[in-house]
């Protein structure tokens, strides 16, 4: 086996040479950016592919955030998840907003609905949850809350590229949805993100948004800013949609592989999916509870030393960053179950091309570090790039 280092993700690219001729066009058009063909051309086919309307494509999901906000003239206080990347409470502080932080759900991850009602204060305008790798958040009861404080809801879905419920993409929900396409997502123009609108009227105010404001030539409407997807990515994008259906099974089965590979390992709990119909197997966290022999961190260090670099996605919690520990939502007796978890959790490698042997490698090291019997009680084979016939067949399902 390889020496190489296994990281937590590795972006999925196409083959080059399929990658060529868009950048002849581009070269020969000259036409690098401001709503571009490819531009317009990926934001058609990407709608269609996730199963929403209306969508304006970003340069990264953090401007699709700030923007998103601004579009909704959000104000005063946002009820929003301490668990998650910084950037969806930067997201809040760029817009001058204050930050509600409010605890998880121990069972899915995600803002904990039964707690949102307590934070709402005469301030309260919005609530930002997010659909924590990948998980969809319960929109239900969210949304049932929104609709009596009349608050907007605006989904960091990040995460959530291709995730879908019983009733289909899991980004028609709330306000707004907003997701990144960076080169750690499931989905990647190198840099990039969507803002998934209602209407067609918000979706061009948004456009106007991310392009300085403008409306035409001289007319400037609103204090736009410049959170344009450039011709590249755009090509980029429409070619990754050839293969994200493959990219997406091909997760599904490391993520089917690690579940029975760590199934008796004492204290690892694999977060269940419930709840999504279609799901993207974006990470794969794991909870090392006290019943584990190895701690967390050590575990983490254990891994590392065998060269397999796991993630403590979202440890330290936002909460927890200079810029936030002084807000009373902040607190630590506030925020229980987000602490544990974040004290818990360790995101194992998961991506294309990370290949059986490494999979079977990085449960081992946990195995031993468990001081579980080297000989898992079964075997998955996960060759992703390897002949079909061996592994578990059929669609994305939780
Ligand atoms: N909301 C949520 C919930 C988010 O998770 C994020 C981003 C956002 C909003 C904001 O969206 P964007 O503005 O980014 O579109 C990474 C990403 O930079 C960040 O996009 C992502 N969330 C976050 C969860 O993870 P880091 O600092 O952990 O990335 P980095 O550079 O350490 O990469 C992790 C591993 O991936 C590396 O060890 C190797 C591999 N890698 C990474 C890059 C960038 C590659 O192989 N190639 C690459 O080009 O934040």
């Amino acid at each position: 086996m390889s020496d190489e280092p296994i990281f937590v993700t590795r972006p999925h690219l196409p083959p080059l040479d399929d990658f060529l001729p868009y950048l002849r066009q581009i070269w020969d058009s000259r036409k690098l950016t401001n709503n571009g063909p490819f531009h317009r051309q990926f934001e058609v086919a990407l709608g269609q592919h996730l199963g929403v309307d209306h969508l304006s494509l970003f340069s990264n999901g953090t401007l699709g955030l700030v923007t998103a906000l601004q579009a909704l003239r959000v104000a005063g206080e946002v009820i929003t998840t301490p668990f998650s990347f910084v950037a969806t409470a930067h997201s809040l502080l760029w817009n001058g907003l204050t930050p509600v932080f409010v605890d998880i759900d121990p069972d899915t991850l995600n803002i904990d609905p039964r707690r949102i009602e307590a934070a709402i204060t005469a301030q309260t305008t919005a609530i930002l949850p997010v659909h924590c790798y990948g998980h969809p958040c319960d929109v239900e009861a969210i949304q049932a809350i929104a609709d009596d404080y009349n608050l907007k809801v605006i989904y960091d879905a990040a995460h959530a590229f291709g995730v879908r419920d019983a009733t289909g993409s899991v980004l028609r929900h709330g306000d707004l949805s907003v997701l990144s396409f960076h080169a750690t997502k499931v989905f990647n123009t190198f840099e990039g993100g969507a803002i998934v609108c209602p209407d067609l009227r918000t979706k061009q105010h948004i456009d106007n948004l991310k392009n300085f404001g403008f409306v035409n030539e001289t007319t400037v409407v609103a204090i736009g800013i410049n959170g344009k997807m450039n011709e590249f990515s755009a090509a980029l994008g429409l070619l990754q949609l050839q293969h994200v259906d493959d990219a997406l099974e091909a997760r599904r089965r490391i993520d089917e592989a690690y579940r029975d590979l760590l199934r008796d390992v004492p204290g690892i709990r694999c977060i269940d999916r419930s709840g999504q119909t279609v799901a993207n197997h974006a990470y794969f966290p794991i909870l090392v509870g006290p019943a584990c022999p190895v701690g967390r961190d050590a575990l983490y260090q254990r891994l590392k030393d065998e060269g397999i670099h796991g993630r403590r996605y979202f440890f330290p919690l936002i909460s927890s960053f200079p810029m936030y520990r002084g807000l009373p939502s902040a607190a630590r007796a506030h925020l229980p179950v987000a602490h544990e978890v974040a004290e818990q959790v360790l995101c194992l490698p998961i991506y294309p091309g990370l290949t059986d042997e490494q999979v079977a490698k990085v449960a081992q090291v946990i195995r031993t570090a468990a001081r579980v019997s080297s000989a898992p009680r079964s075997t998955v084979a996960v060759a992703v790039s390897g002949p079909a016939q061996a592994l578990p067949s059929g669609p994305a399902r939780a």
